[in-house]
């Protein structure tokens, strides 16, 4: 084997399935919240050398020999993330969210303990003790909610919550909250509660590196992020915590759930937050927030109905339960026939399921690291619009044998729309206006 071969050589397939994706990038308005672009700087690190190695271990500390450019590397992720956080410690080893949200219950709980955290339906993670993750076989999870009339976290029935439950740790953090979470406060709370306090701001770490949302930071017992999202960096994720935790954390992260770091990704976690300690960073840190309040007047001024009516941080919820409970799959796959990449999404007191839910969720942290502004948005809302609105005549079969040949008439039958078509040639011009990955090729 010629080790020094390029991709295209050695598997046309799968450079045809890169170059695919690149050109999909490239062509698409990519509104998924928990998406991002990486620098090159960064996916440079990602496809490094460092890939090849084994260190299980902390730097200084490996089972490993020769390990000097390794713990170089893994050294000034844990520095800059410490310093960019204003953190005690950090771990930068997670492989990703979930393993290190478990990585912190292993570390500070025992099974069966008691966890309040927010709802999966209200914009929790499945990681915050959904039943059906191993977090909530695991754990007592109990959940708080939005409430149904401002669909907003109510603080106050958060802390009689607390003080009620007596729970050993209180989780504060979701993945489809369109408001800003006040971190510190649940600190606070948990703090009055005697709970173990744990956010996860995996969604809105840049906008808190970026000094646009409050940080949990230093008030918060153990924060958890995940770094390939608003913080734009590698797939992965990291753990930041007080001194008295560190070993804990530590332990729990290798040998407690991991093996080998994965030392490219560490190093292209390292990257990514040297970004973002640039002052650039916090400039692109409020163009997301100014960029996701114009797509949502722009959503508004369209008739479309928003959860919480607005944002305040990336990403928006668009409640479809006007045209219908269960909308959402129908909304989703006409936006991608029309290159615009949204996600599906369930909505607080979800009338339907999470597989047809009633929501689309949408945010701006990939268009905005693209160069787009808020006249992008508004335009981007009116194409969101004119999609949806083409699929107002399409209902959910209350029978779900009928629900596969209703989806395979849809999609025919949405391929075919002109309109759709026409808001398809108008995204590809918007977004060919943005050039992404110059001279990138894997032909
Ligand atoms: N799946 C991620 C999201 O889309 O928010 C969270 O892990």
């Amino acid at each position: 084997m010629k080790i020094d071969r390029r991709l295209r050589e050695v598997d046309p397939e799968i450079a045809d399935a890169i170059q695919g994706e690149l050109n999909w990038e490239r062509e698409t308005i990519h509104l998924i919240p928990s998406d991002n672009l990486a620098s090159r700087a960064v996916l440079e690190a990602l496809g490094s050398v460092l890939n090849n190695r084994y260190s299980e271990g902390y730097p200084g500390k490996r089972y490993y020999g020769s390990q000097e450019f390794v713990d170089r590397a893994e050294t000034l992720a844990i520095e800059r993330a410490k310093k960019i956080f204003g953190a005690e410690h950090a771990n930068v080893q997670c492989y990703s969210g979930s393993p290190a949200n478990m990585e912190i219950y292993f570390a500070l709980l025992k099974p069966g303990d008691k966890v309040m955290a927010m709802d999966l339906t209200h914009g929790g993670h499945l990681t915050h003790g959904s039943p059906v993750s191993a977090t909530g076989k695991t754990y007592n999870f109990v959940h708080y909610g939005v409430d149904r009339e401002t669909e907003r976290i109510d603080y106050e029935a958060v802390r009689e919550m607390a003080l009620r439950e007596k729970p050993k740790m209180i989780v504060s953090g979701a993945t489809a909250y369109p408001r800003e979470i006040d971190f510190k406060r649940f600190a606070k709370i948990a703090e009055e509660a005697g709970a173990i306090s744990m956010a996860d701001t995996s969604h809105v770490t840049g906008l808190i590196i970026g000094g646009v949302h409050i940080s949990p930071l230093p008030e918060t017992d153990v924060v958890m992020t995940t770094t390939h999202k608003t913080l734009r960096g590698p797939r992965g994720a990291m753990i930041l915590c007080k001194e008295k935790f560190a070993e804990a954390i530590d332990k729990a992260v290798f040998p407690g759930m991991q093996g080998g770091p994965h030392d490219h990704e560490n190093a292209a976690k390292a990257v990514a937050l040297h970004e973002a300690m640039q002052p650039e960073f916090k400039e692109y840190a409020e163009q997301i927030v100014k960029n996701a309040k114009a797509l949502a007047k722009g959503l508004i001024d369209n008739g479309l109905k928003l959860v919480s009516g607005g944002t305040d941080n990336h990403l928006i919820l668009i409640n479809l339960t006007p045209i219908e409970a269960g909308h959402g799959a129908f909304a989703q796959k006409a936006l991608e026939k029309a290159n615009i990449t949204v996600n599906k999404n369930t909505i607080p007191f979800e009338p339907s399921s999470p597989f047809y839910p009633s929501g689309i969720r949408i945010g701006t942290p990939a268009m905005t690291t693209r160069g787009m502004k808020e006249g992008d948005m508004k335009e981007i809302a009116g194409f969101i619009a004119t999609v949806i609105n083409e699929t107002k005549k399409y209902k959910l079969p209350e029978e779900k044998t009928e629900r596969n040949a209703c989806f395979s008439r849809f999609n025919k039958e949405i391929d075919e729309n002109s309109t759709i078509r026409k808001v398809r040639k108008d995204v590809i011009a918007l977004s060919r206006r943005f050039p992404l990955y110059e001279g990138v090729s894997y032909v």
